[in-house]
């Protein structure tokens, strides 16, 4: 079949004075992040040229003068006359805007990628503009620049025609360009702006090496960084995860093709509460998620329920777990390539095409489909559905408590259920909660207690001291009820602190592995259910102490190890006595007022929260299996803590 060539089929072929004169029409902005976008233009053209398997490392420097190299080892932009332009593609590429996308891909003959959409921006917005392509054993080079036509400044004009400039024994297009200041408020590239995002790249187009060169200090100075990941958005998974522990070694990859829509996913949970899931298409991130998220948010649940169930893992009675629950530490990097992509969303980064819910939805459940039933459900497969029925757990366990909480703020509560021994102060800014491991230390508290302003919660040890520690559980437990309903506040969505009954919620357990427990425990539910009340600073720990020291009839407690050998000098050193105290419930009522509830002397350490990513990390090691590294933790943070002591 002859193709032919006609007027048609030519579309309109705009000036390059229109992208001068409205340039946020094509880069949106002429701030810094218009100047960034005239480097992803010319980067996406090489990305192409990878992508389509003819280039495998691509080199993007920035230059002293302010200009932009970027390099690639790709066929070289063909040199040869358009027959109807009659230039030279490369020419036509850097100087003709095309209206509304490219070239007809059918006749013209190079359809595989060379629509250099955005390299005509990019000249048109440059004082000047150099390309070199090397083909065919030979050097060539074109020149563009800024130029006085007639009485009018033309952007992208063509200064020195396209000529041979030696020979070449290698292939590859190299492009270098210099933005006009006189267009963009800026005209400073950000190194980790471009760093970052090329990075990115490189995780996104699996095994092409992307260079970046910042040569702003001179050559001697140049910072070089080199990014290749062989395993693609795996990888990607892999470096997101860093510092996370994952519940199965290996992230899941997999890929497919469905109405011309090349989808490829990565996925691996950890055993964090949180999900991140980063979508891109056609290499663009999609912020604002879309179609192709929807698509593979529902084939996951779907996918995942159906072998549950055929594994056992659901039984009949039971109901499909939701989405969520799948998505509880979830990181997944969600990658497609497609065609006419429509954008959404308050800031068009959200994927609009409906095509892509569909397609990559059945792409998800028949490759994991593949995986899962290749490894007969294996233990990958069994760490998922676990932390899946986990999640389920604690989403209807935080149901129930807030219904519940709901519920028991909304009848008179203040007389109160179970054991809480209130006090009769009724300045809620002066009143303490006293939450006392056992019953016999919280006898003790009754008695030795401030009843105008202390109130006591014993804790039967049992229940909490079992080594069911999940949330759901500890919502469960009557004491946890208790403590809701005698806080006063609501928790979760609902928390209104406006409502606390009692300023300082204190936590006094023994200083053992048990006691670590439950304030670990009870830190998690405050954490998770009244984080306000701890960033308001509401929450304590009580610290009793660990030794009795005497001597001659003088006594001095001793709240640390680190403490004692000082204690002992000022008790006159050797011979003394020493009583050690394994718990709380050894103390007597007025030891336990003298030593740890009485204002005047005791010592409280103040539970806070320094940062969110910390909190995580506290409440992850405290809720966690790993009995040494918790202890090692509540142990550093009750010294790092030290300047929260009151
Ligand atoms: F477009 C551009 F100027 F922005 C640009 C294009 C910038 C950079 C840095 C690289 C490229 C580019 C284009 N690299 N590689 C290519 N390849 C082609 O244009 C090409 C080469 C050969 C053939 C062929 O069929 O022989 C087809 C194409 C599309």
């Amino acid at each position: 079949m002859t193709k032919t060539y006609n007027a048609k089929d030519i579309q309109v072929l705009e000036g390059l004075d229109a992208v001068r004169l409205r340039p946020g029409m094509y880069i949106g902005t002429t701030g810094p992040k218009g100047l960034h976008h005239l480097i992803w233009e010319i980067v996406d053209n090489a990305i192409d040229e990878a992508a389509n398997k003819f280039c495998n490392r691509i080199i993007v420097t920035l230059n002293k003068d302010g200009s932009v190299t970027v390099e690639d080892n790709g066929r070289g932009i063909p040199v040869d006359i358009h027959p109807v332009l009659k230039k030279s593609a490369v020419e036509v590429v850097y100087t003709e805007l095309h209206a509304g996308g490219k070239f007809n891909n059918e006749n013209y003959a190079y359809s595989g990628g060379l629509h250099g959409v955005g390299a005509s921006v990019v000249n048109a917005l440059s004082k000047w503009c150099n390309v070199v392509v090397q083909r065919d054993g030979k050097k060539y080079e074109i020149k563009f620049a800024l130029q006085k036509v007639g009485a009018k400044l033309k952007g992208g004009q063509v200064v020195q025609p396209l000529k041979e400039i030696g020979k070449s024994t290698t292939t590859g297009t190299t492009v270098t360009f210099l933005p006009d200041d006189s267009i963009f408020e800026t005209v400073e590239f950000s190194a980790d702006t471009v760093s970052k995002r090329l990075k990115e790249l490189a995780f996104l187009n699996k095994g092409v090496e992307i260079v970046f060169v910042d040569a702003r200090q001179g050559e001697n100075a140049s910072i070089v960084k080199s990014y290749k990941y062989d395993g693609g958005i795996k990888d990607f998974v892999k470096y997101i995860n860093e510092g996370k522990t994952a519940i199965y070694e290996e992230p899941i990859f997999f890929e497919g093709e469905q109405d011309n829509i090349k989808i490829e996913i990565a996925i691996q949970h950890t055993d964090s509460y949180t999900e991140s899931v980063f979508s891109f298409v056609n290499n663009i991130p999609t912020t604002e998620g879309g179609t192709h998220e929807v698509g593979f948010k529902s084939g996951l649940t779907r996918v995942l329920n159906d072998l549950a169930r055929k594994n056992g893992d659901l039984k009949e009675k039971d109901q499909n777990l939701m989405g969520e629950d799948f998505r509880e530490g979830l990181t997944a990097v969600l990658s497609i390539k497609m065609k006419n992509i429509q954008f959404e969303g308050q800031t068009k980064t959200k994927l609009g095409n409906p095509e892509a819910k569909p397609a990559v939805e059945a792409v998800t459940v028949s490759e994991l489909n593949k995986y899962f039933g290749l490894r007969g459900t294996g233990k990958t497969f069994s760490s998922i559905i676990d932390k899946a029925i986990g999640a389920a757990k604690v989403r209807e366990a935080s149901r129930k408590a807030k219904e519940y909480a709901r519920q028991k703020n909304s009848v008179e509560n203040y007389t109160l259920v179970g054991k809480l021994a209130a006090c009769s102060g009724k300045n809620y800014q002066n009143n303490e909660l006293f939450i006392v491991e056992g019953d016999s230390a919280g006898g003790s508290a009754k008695q030795g207690r401030d009843r105008h302003f202390q109130a006591i919660l014993p804790l039967r040890g049992k229940p909490l001291n079992a080594e069911k520690k999940r949330i759901d559980q500890v919502l469960a437990n009557e004491e946890i009820k208790t403590i809701i309903s005698a806080l006063g506040t609501g928790i979760g969505d609902d928390l209104n602190l406006d409502n606390l009954r009692y300023h300082k919620v204190i936590i006094l357990a023994d200083a053992d592995q048990d006691g670590a427990h439950i304030r670990a425990i009870l830190a998690t539910f405050f954490y998770r259910y009244m984080k306000e009340l701890i960033n308001q600073g509401h929450l304590y720990i009580g610290m009793p102490p660990l030794y009795l020291l005497k001597k001659r009839g003088k006594q001095e407690y001793v709240y640390s190890d680190a403490e004692l050998p000082e204690a002992i000098e000022r008790i006159g050193g050797k011979p003394y006595e020493i009583q050690r105290y394994k718990g709380l419930g050894e103390m007597n009522p007025e030891q336990l007022w003298e030593t740890t509830m009485d204002p005047a002397n005791r010592s409280l350490m103040r539970v806070t929260l320094e940062d969110a990513a910390e909190a995580e990390k506290m409440i992850s090691i405290l809720m966690g299996d790993d009995i040494e590294a918790r202890k090692k933790y509540i142990v550093e943070n009750a010294d790092f803590n030290k300047n929260n002591i009151e």
